[in-house]
């Protein structure tokens, strides 16, 4: 009886065996699971540190472009692309991309001149118009919403018509605070603003020119249409004072003593009372260029003056075109200018000869009238600019994309805006980073 109740309550040996294997097999697999859980852990920290050191080359890239500018003395297009190409910093790498508007087959390296384009905060809306690709509708929508008033231009749109919008809003009557804030404008598209070049990058890279087989759309011709972007900037503006920092002379003041006086420090004998008795009856003058030509004063006189004089009370100028760095696209949407206008211009700002230290030298290239007709909308001089800074980490792991814009008309420079890019994906040739990778394993 003892024996049979032992061998009825005693269990299966195979029962335990399979019991005891389903709690290895869970164990084993609780294993596997727990490693798995730690292995993605530890890519995950690991790129979570590549990610923290691409942002800190970036960083460091910002102070290299800060001193780069500086030292340029504000012509950035003097600066060698070579500086700007895959540098060293620290462990990691980083570029600064320059669009080349003449060229969307290779990539360009270095810094943008905010003064060489449309300020879209103080551009007129004929101006505006002459954007490549822009519409009348967006061209006086954009002057709608900046104006502080509530009239509507002939194509533009106040408030009335942005709260009529599913998701509705006010006209903002403030001056736009980034170019991309003008995507919130009526007519307004991605299309007008980027083009086909929606990673902003400036080349043609290959889904931008394959037609609807991957995102963005594009017309598949081998060429990059581009939007207004890169013509467009909120950021130009510069202190209205002599480029060595003294107050300038207003020709415009009724008072003419401190005229009258500079004019006696630049020009010899009777000849500064001549040029003033010229000009006492013709103010206000329209801007610098007018008081040129009504003043008399020879042209290297008048560039020997023209940093040292203005027609604006305002302390500071907004969004002047730099003519030394705008390119033709730009200058070709100053009042009046045609293309043999901005012919002329090219051609005289690539003489080596030429003075171009001031606005003097507008004069010369272009007739009178149309001198006249752009001087209040000029400007020799630059103190905005962006950097389009790519930054990889040290094991290649991990970048980032930030656009700094950098505004020099104070010491130090300050950043303006630092615009992260990184979700519009890796900007350069992929194997750019394979090279880069290669470079590092071989040590
Ligand atoms: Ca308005
Ligand atoms: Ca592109
Ligand atoms: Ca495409
Ligand atoms: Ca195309």
């Amino acid at each position: 009886m003892r024996i049979h109740a032992q061998e009825r309550h005693r269990p299966d040996r195979g029962t335990v065996l399979i019991v005891t294997m389903w709690v290895v097999l869970v164990l084993a697999g609780l294993v596997l699971v727990f490693a798995h859980g730690a292995r993605v852990e530890a890519i995950a920290a690991a790129n979570r540190a590549s990610g923290l050191q691409a942002d800190a080359v970036a960083r460091g890239a910002l102070r290299y472009a800060l001193a780069a500018i500086e030292d340029s003395n504000g012509d950035v297009g003097a600066l060698e692309e070579t500086d700007f190409d895959g540098r060293r910093v620290g462990d990691g790498f980083f570029w600064a991309l320059r669009v080349n508007l003449q060229d969307e087959s290779e990539h360009y390296y270095g810094l943008t001149d905010e003064a060489s384009k449309i300020n879209l905060n103080s551009a007129s809306s004929d101006m505006l118009l002459k954007l490549p690709g822009m519409t009348a509708e967006l061209a006086d929508s954009i002057v709608d919403w900046r104006d502080s008033n509530a009239e509507v231009s002939p194509n533009g749109a106040e408030s009335e018509y942005y709260l009529l919008l599913d998701k509705p809003y006010h006209c903002k009557d403030a001056p736009l605070e980034t170019v991309e804030e003008v995507l919130l404008v009526r007519g307004a598209s991605d299309e007008l603003l980027y083009g086909e070049d929606t990673n902003r990058n400036g080349f043609l890279d290959a889904c931008e020119n394959d037609a609807d087989q991957s995102a963005p759309a594009d017309n598949r011709n081998g060429s990059l249409e581009r939007g207004f972007l890169d013509y467009a900037t909120v950021y130009s503006s510069e202190p209205n004072l002599s480029s060595d920092g003294q107050n300038r002379v207003n020709v415009n003041d009724m008072n003419t003593q401190d005229l009258s006086e500079l004019l006696q420090e630049v020009i010899e004998g009777d000849r500064a009372f001549a040029i003033l008795n010229n000009t006492r009856n013709g103010r206000p003058f329209a801007n610098l260029l007018d008081y040129y030509f009504r003043s008399g004063l020879t042209s290297e006189e008048f560039s020997a003056l023209a940093d040292r004089l203005t027609t604006s009370r305002q302390d500071r100028l907004v969004g002047l075109v730099n003519v030394n760095t705008a390119p033709r696209e730009v200058l070709l949407c100053l009042p009046e200018l045609e293309e043999s206008d901005v012919d002329a211009l090219l051609a005289m700002r690539q003489d080596s000869e030429a003075d171009l230290g001031s606005v003097a030298w507008i004069a010369e290239a272009l007739p009178r009238e149309k001198a006249v007709a752009v001087g209040a909308y000029v400007t020799t001089h630059s103190y905005q600019f962006s950097a389009d800074i790519v930054a990889v980490s040290g094991d290649g792991r991990a970048y980032r994309r930030y656009r700094a814009i950098i505004d020099a008309s104070t010491r130090p420079p300050r950043v303006l805006r630092w615009q992260d890019l990184t979700q519009h994906g890796w900007p350069l040739d992929r194997e750019t980073l394979a090279e880069l990778r290669h470079t590092i394993e071989a040590g």
